[in-house]
């Protein structure tokens, strides 16, 4: 089942069940304190809450006309790295006083976890995402992203665009929170996977493209098969020492790193595919 946060003609934001080309609006009022996306999501049973909402008295919405929102509400958003192969190999090139770090923790018990961004720095499906004036070396990094409910549970799956200044990253691994964490640094949408049976990882595949002035200038494949670490692993450690009581979305990592030469320019387009929840598209803002 595919959830998501939809703004209506008249500017309503609603929760609708997407299937195929519509929209089915849920009634939300039908549930005491049931007010966001993220209450049917962290419901014991987020399926037949989203069904049992499903409102039997208004004509689903063509998805043409709705715009799709970011799938969050209060949640915290964090991120894993180097969980891919090729995010070691790409972090140990750019960053050679640093490079036994990224090797190191590619296979050490604890993963790299890090704070990505809050709601407010979160662009949803269309809007912009940005690289920062001070960066001449950025790229996405398209993330399958968890959607994890308060008592560490999953809720289900969205996609997540880790922007990242992978110059700012390099020069000194401690100027990471500013290579990652800045305003409009985290894509996510468009809508949420609460999936019916047990995913197949390999058959997940996560596709980023790069436009540039109506070219295609980077594409680039992965699947979840590639992916170093469980779902339960990276959740286990996020979990330590730490509550989030409305819940949290965590991108898992990137398997795709574009080239060295490779940096994003004002203007371009990233979208990112991943099998079974669509694609997210933003346009790229360059700070000056
Ligand atoms: O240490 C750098 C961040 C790694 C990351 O964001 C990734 O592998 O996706
Ligand atoms: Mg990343």
């Amino acid at each position: 089942m595919r959830l998501a946060k939809v703004a209506l003609v008249d500017g309503e934001c609603r929760v609708g069940l997407l299937e195929d080309d519509q929209v089915k609006l849920l009634d939300l009022t039908q549930v005491d304190n049931c007010v966001c996306l993220s209450d049917v999501l962290h419901s014991p049973d987020p399926i037949g809450l989203a069904k049992f909402l499903a409102d039997p008295n208004t004509e689903p919405v063509p998805l043409k006309e709705v715009t799709l929102l970011a799938p969050i509400c209060h949640q915290e958003v964090w991120a894993a790295g180097v969980t891919y192969k090729r995010s070691q190999v790409a972090r140990m090139e750019e960053s050679e006083a640093a490079a036994s770090h990224y090797d190191l923790v590619y296979t050490a018990d604890r993963p790299e976890i890090f704070f990505k961004a809050d709601p407010t720095r979160v662009s949803g499906p269309g809007e912009p995402v940005r690289v920062r004036s001070d960066s001449n070396w950025s790229v996405p990094e398209p993330e399958f992203t968890l959607i994890v409910k308060p008592d560490g549970t999953l809720a289900g799956f969205t996609i997540g665009n880790d922007m990242s200044a992978r110059d700012i990253e390099g020069e000194n691994p401690l100027y990471l929170p500013q290579a990652k964490f800045y305003k409009q640094c985290c894509g996510l949408g468009p809508c949420v996977l609460v999936p019916e049976e047990e995913l197949d990882l390999s058959a997940t595949k996560i596709i980023l493209t790069i436009d540039r002035a109506g070219s295609q200038v980077f594409h680039g494949e992965t699947d979840l098969g590639q992916m170093a670490r469980s779902f339960d692993d990276l959740i286990d450690w996020l979990f330590r020492e730490q509550d989030f009581p409305n819940g949290v979305m965590l991108l898992t990592g990137t398997g795709i790193v574009p080239p060295d030469d490779f940096t994003l320019e004002d203007g371009d387009t990233a979208s990112i595919d991943i099998t079974g929840i669509g694609t997210l598209t933003n346009p790229v803002v360059k700070g000056s």
